[in-house]
């Protein structure tokens, strides 16, 4: 009983210090563990921009739920970054490494750009909401050009 009760405590400090402590057995598990990430967010960052562009009809609802989706998901792909896992099946330039400043900056703008996305599909305001769209489509633009292969 003690000892069930001590590891689900342990279990749950390891759950709340996810994603930063995110643990991958091998470099392959990180991979898969940020492309799947991005895989999610390009889902919902897809369903914003069929209402960014006039695709979809803007609905505040549907824009503010997916757009806390990227936001969350936005912190998640990181962490997996990690050294040894610039080899393998993945689209990760050598540049992530060797700028490592340069591609936090990035990851970080793409980050806050995200929280404001959030805020501005959560006042409904179909102009507001484009913009912040905009401009978080524009920090993925940017972080692929220079860190990510064709
Ligand atoms: C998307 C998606 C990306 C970005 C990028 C923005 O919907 O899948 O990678 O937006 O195209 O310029």
């Amino acid at each position: 009983m003690k000892k069930t009760f001590l590891s689900t405590l342990t279990l749950a400090a390891i759950a709340l210090s996810l994603p930063a402590a995110a643990q991958f057995a091998k470099p392959e598990d990180a991979i898969k563990y940020r492309k799947s990430a991005f895989t999610l967010t390009a889902a919902h960052f897809g369903r914003l921009g069929a209402m960014a562009t006039g695709k979809a009809p803007f609905d505040a609802k549907i824009a503010s739920d997916n757009a806390d989706i990227v936001a969350n998901l936005s912190k998640l792909p990181w962490a997996a970054f990690g050294e040894g896992t610039d080899m393998g099946d993945t689209k990760a330039k050598a540049e992530i490494w060797k700028q490592a400043a340069s591609f936090k900056e990035h990851s970080d703008k793409f980050q806050a750009e995200a929280v404001k996305l959030a805020a501005a599909a959560k006042t409904g305001k179909e102009d507001a909401f484009k913009a912040a769209f905009t401009a978080t489509a524009g920090t993925c633009k940017s972080c692929h050009d220079d860190f990510r292969s064709k």
